[in-house]
């Protein structure tokens, strides 16, 4: 018990930098386990358990690292990160739930973001584009497309990419992110999470 705990705060601790609370001050949190009572309704949880699977890992804790917490034997929810080019906007989706929605500016009229289902194919935390010349800092890329997902590019003089495009369609294809959330979008995304653009 002693061992499992301790390695439980361990990995709640390595968690919380990496990850984004999925409870904020002004959420209601009964069991005070991480995970607001709003998205224990949302994930099905026991808003008044805080280990609703008996697993010995928190429900928050489980949520923020991708488990799922209604199931004990480690299995992961389903990651997916959804765009509405109508609305200039994009979701991180664990299993269904919505944990965040960001503006974004993808491609303009000339050179669209194309629709479609697609993968996270590669991810750099500083990627160089060859063609523009500038710089695209936490680069998603798409499975075997020319375009990805980053956060506002920067050129080499150091010139970062007014955050007043975001909401508007002005990228030579790829897909916008502001300061922030680009990050939190790297760090929780894998290889291989799918990306459903409409
Ligand atoms: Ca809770
Ligand atoms: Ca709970
Ligand atoms: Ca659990």
């Amino acid at each position: 018990m002693g061992k499992y705990y301790f390695s439980a705060v361990l990995l709640i601790l390595s968690a919380a930098s990496a990850f984004p609370a999925i409870v904020s001050a002004a959420d209601v949190d009964a069991d005070k386990d991480g995970l607001s009572d709003g998205y224990e309704q949302q994930f099905k949880t026991d808003p008044a358990n805080p280990d609703t699977d008996s697993d010995g890992y928190g429900d928050g804790l489980e949520v923020m690292t991708g488990f799922d917490p209604l199931k004990a034997d480690r299995s992961k929810l389903e990651k997916v990160i959804k765009l509405d080019l109508q609305k200039q906007e994009l979701s991180r989706v664990l299993g269904g739930v919505v944990l965040g929605t960001y503006k974004v500016s993808t491609g303009k009229k000339s050179m669209p973001t194309p629709k479609g289902i697609y993968t996270v194919g590669n991810k750099s935390p500083k990627a160089w584009s060859k063609t523009y010349g500038l710089w695209m800092p936490y680069w998603l890329g798409i499975q075997g497309r020319r375009f990805g997902i980053h956060e506002l590019p920067i050129w080499p003089n150091g010139y970062r990419e007014g955050a007043n495009h975001l909401g508007i369609p002005v990228s030579h294809g790829c897909i916008r992110l502001g300061i922030g959330p680009a990050k939190l979008l790297y760090n929780w995304a894998e290889i291989g999470t799918e990306v459903v653009i409409n």
